[in-house]
Parts: C-alpha cells; sequence; structure tokens
C-alpha cells in the first residue's frame, strides 16, 4: 500500500497538471419507451433530474472492450456492469464502440446521439470548448463523493463539471518475450527504427491514434507530446511514414488478440488491453505472463484519463446521469477494474479491486515510472496540424 500512496503523491501533481474504425454494436434488448428529448433541452433537461431517474433507454458510446459485457463479463468472471444497469433501472443498453477520440469526436459533431460518451481527457476540454458537453448535474451523481482527490480537479476538466473520471492507464509496448532485447528496459526504436525493428518486421502494429501515435513517436525523439512546434510533428510523421516498410497494421481495435494470436510480435497499445488479455488467456495450466509482457518505454510515453460525460446530442440525459451515478459506485468500479485491469480513480473502489492488480507496477506504475510519464493536453487549433501530420504519416 505505500508505493499506491508514494504513487497517488506524483499522479496528484500529474493530474491537476493535465490540461487542459469501425463501430460495433452489442444488442439492443428491447425495454421501456425512450422519451425523446430535443438536443437543445438537454442541459435543462439535465438540471432537472432526479436521484436514480429513466428517461429512455441507454445509448452507449464507449471504447472496444472497456465495460464488462456478456460473454467477456462471464470468461472474466466479473459483474456484467451493463445487464447490471438494466435490471436495476429496467431500461435496455446500446453498446457501440469507438477506437479513437477523433473518430468519437467526428461523430457528436455530425449530430449522432449517444447518452454518455468516454472521451479522454484532452478531448473532454476539446467538446466543452466546443459546446459539445452537458454540464453534470452533480445533485444526481453523488458517487462522485467516491473519486480519489487527486482525481477532482483535473486540469482537462477543471472541478469534473463536465466529466466524471472513468479509469486512467498508460500507452506501452506489449510483445512476445524473446521477440525484443528487454533485458535493460525497452525502447520506442523496437517500432520506429529500422534496424531494431528488423527481427519482428511484418508482425509489428502502431495505433491507429492521431495523439498516441504520434505521441510515442514524438517521444522517442526526444520532444514532448504535447509539442506545439511544427517541426518537431513533421519529424515525427515522417518517423511514422518510414515504418510503413516494417510494420503490418495500424491497428487500436484489437491489437491484444493479433498479438496473443501471433500476427503481432510487438505491439504500441494500451496498458489494459494486453494484461486483460494476458489474463484471459492464461488457463491453469497455462500462464500467458510467462509469454508476454508490457513496457513503458525508456524515452517516456503518455498517461491519459478516460472519462464519462454526456454530449449535447443526448436523447436521454436522466439515464445518462443515472448510469454516471452507477459507474462511480465504490464496487461496480472495482468490478470495472478487475474486468479492464486498468487503474480505477474510483479511491472508495480499492477494497473491491484484486490484490495482485493493485500491487502490478503495469497497472498502477511506480512513481519512477510516472516520472516519465505525461498527459496529454488539448492543443487548440493546432490539433488540426496533428490530424494532417497523422493522415501524412500513414501514407
Ligand atoms: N480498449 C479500450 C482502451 C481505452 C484506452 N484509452 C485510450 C486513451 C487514449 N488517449
Amino acid at each position: 500500500m505505500k508505493r499506491i500512496f508514494a504513487l497517488l503523491a506524483v499522479m496528484a501533481l500529474m493530474v491537476a497538471a493535465c490540461g487542459t474504425d469501425t463501430t460495433e454494436t452489442t444488442e439492443a434488448t428491447g425495454g421501456t419507451e425512450a422519451t425523446e428529448a430535443p438536443p437543445e433541452g438537454a442541459q435543462a433537461i439535465s438540471d432537472a433530474c432526479a436521484l436514480g431517474a429513466t428517461d429512455g433507454d441507454l445509448n452507449l458510446y464507449n471504447w472496444t472492450d472497456y465495460i464488462p459485457t456478456g460473454s467477456l463479463a462471464e470468461d472474466a468472471e466479473v459483474k456484467d456492469l451493463v445487464a447490471g444497469f438494466e435490471d436495476e433501472f429496467g431500461v435496455s443498453v446500446v453498446l457501440t464502440f469507438f477506437n479513437s477520440n477523433e473518430d468519437m469526436l467526428a461523430q457528436i459533431d455530425a449530430g449522432a446521439s449517444y447518452d454518455v460518451v468516454v472521451p479522454s481527457d484532452y478531448m473532454v476540454t476539446t467538446m466543452r470548448d466546443a459546446d459539445l458537453l452537458v454540464e453534470l448535474n452533480r445533485d444526481v451523481i453523488p458517487n462522485f463523493a467516491n473519486i480519489a482527490e487527486l482525481f477532482s480537479d483535473p486540469g482537462y476538466d477543471a472541478g469534473n463539471l463536465f466529466s466524471a473520471p472513468y479509469q486512467w492507464g498508460t500507452t506501452g509496448i506489449g510483445y512476445l518475450y524473446g521477440s525484443i532485447d528487454d533485458e535493460n528496459g525497452v525502447s520506442w526504436g523496437v517500432l520506429f527504427d529500422e534496424d531494431l525493428a528488423a527481427p519482428n518486421a511484418g508482425f509489428i502494429s502502431l495505433l491507429d491514434d492521431t495523439r498516441e501515435t504520434l505521441g510515442s513517436a514524438l517521444k522517442y525523439l526526444g520532444y514532448s507530446l504535447n509539442t506545439l512546434n511544427p517541426d518537431e510533428v513533421d519529424e515525427a510523421a515522417e518517423l511514422i511514414l518510414s515504418t510503413n516498410e516494417w510494420i503490418a497494421a495500424f491497428n487500436s481495435s484489437s491489437y491484444w488478440t493479433l498479438l496473443t494470436a501471433g500476427e503481432f510480435n510487438v505491439s504500441q497499445g494500451w496498458n489494459g488491453d494486453f494484461l486483460a488479455e494476458y489474463d484471459s488467456i492464461s488457463t491453469e495450466d497455462y500462464d500467458a505472463y510467462e509469454d508476454y509482457g508490457y513496457a513503458i518505454p525508456l524515452e517516456g510515453s503518455a498517461a491519459w484519463v478516460d472519462t464519462m460525460a454526456i454530449p449535447t446530442t443526448v436523447a436521454h440525459p436522466c439515464t445518462a446521469h443515472t448510469f454516471i451515478n452507477y459507474m462511480l459506485d465504490a464496487e461496480n468500479g472495482g468490478e470495472l477494474t478487475n474486468f479492464n485491469y486498468y487503474a480505477s480513480p474510483n479511491g472508495a473502489a480499492e477494497e473491491f479491486i484484486y490484490e495482485e492488480i493493485l500491487e502490478d507496477p503495469s497497472i498502477y506504475p511506480v512513481p519512477e515510472t510516472m516520472a516519465i510519464l505525461e498527459f496529454f493536453v488539448d492543443l487548440g487549433e493546432f490539433n488540426n496540424y496533428y490530424a494532417d501530420a497523422f493522415t501524412r504519416a500513414k501514407g
């Protein structure tokens, strides 16, 4: 536990400072008649919601495999949080997946209606500043009290007025042991340097994500992943373009299963996706952790906070608030982490999280690791420069 407190101290500084594919849909399971709310009334209706009220089914727009549901929950032996919400509140949940903040933003910007979305830190700022988010009615989200203090006033959304923290994690490299030299730590060079990548040519994947993929290249080059210097961004884009010679794919939606299926040996990705996958393929007779690892590269990397927010395209604002409150419940928060292997910003959830997760430095990094991590911040107008650079980088 001592290590967790030291980690929390480092996180406190970082979170306070952190600034500002394709979709798949699970089955809609029938349910009660929805009362459609006109988008322009979303804020007024939200402000008038009662605790635990619902006003229709829930359209949830979340990252792939980020909430326990159906066979995924069953296999992981954790509570099905989607079915749990449906049962407790008598509504249906339609779950649609996205694989990058920018894809999600494009959908909301185009008017797609969702009740709850899961933007990362910097994207909360972007969406808030574009008037795409409803201000949360905290009166009907009493479980906000469960959020650990260090996540209660983040730089990306002062006072959590428009977002509730969901999970936090890191970006790094998942790999098959033996495929890279990891004796003295792992360098981003195994993805970005021609010679270091050569042994795994054709078996390497990068995230298909503007800020993440450029961010890792920027880190490898020794720059901030929030740089506003166009020359540095151009250099990172050139570097990514050069990897076309040896990478197999840009993939953010299934790299973890493709890694353990032998399609990739080395993948850029998010910690929980790898670790939950290693756990899910382990059996009584087989421990996947003996074959696969996760490393935060020596040059430094990204830490991030994903959040729950209500877009102004919401149709069921009261159900949305009730869902956020449900997810911030201590036990549900614990189940979420026990499923997806991402760290929880929910302090009260800690007692429900498996000890081996709390003690895993790939999930709750030690302070020395935290010191080389950087949070993404919203770049305002300069976001477009990154977007264009990433389009060029993909060739
Ligand atoms: N499988 C879903 C993982 C979601 C990870 N969060 C992405 C953060 C992007 N900055």
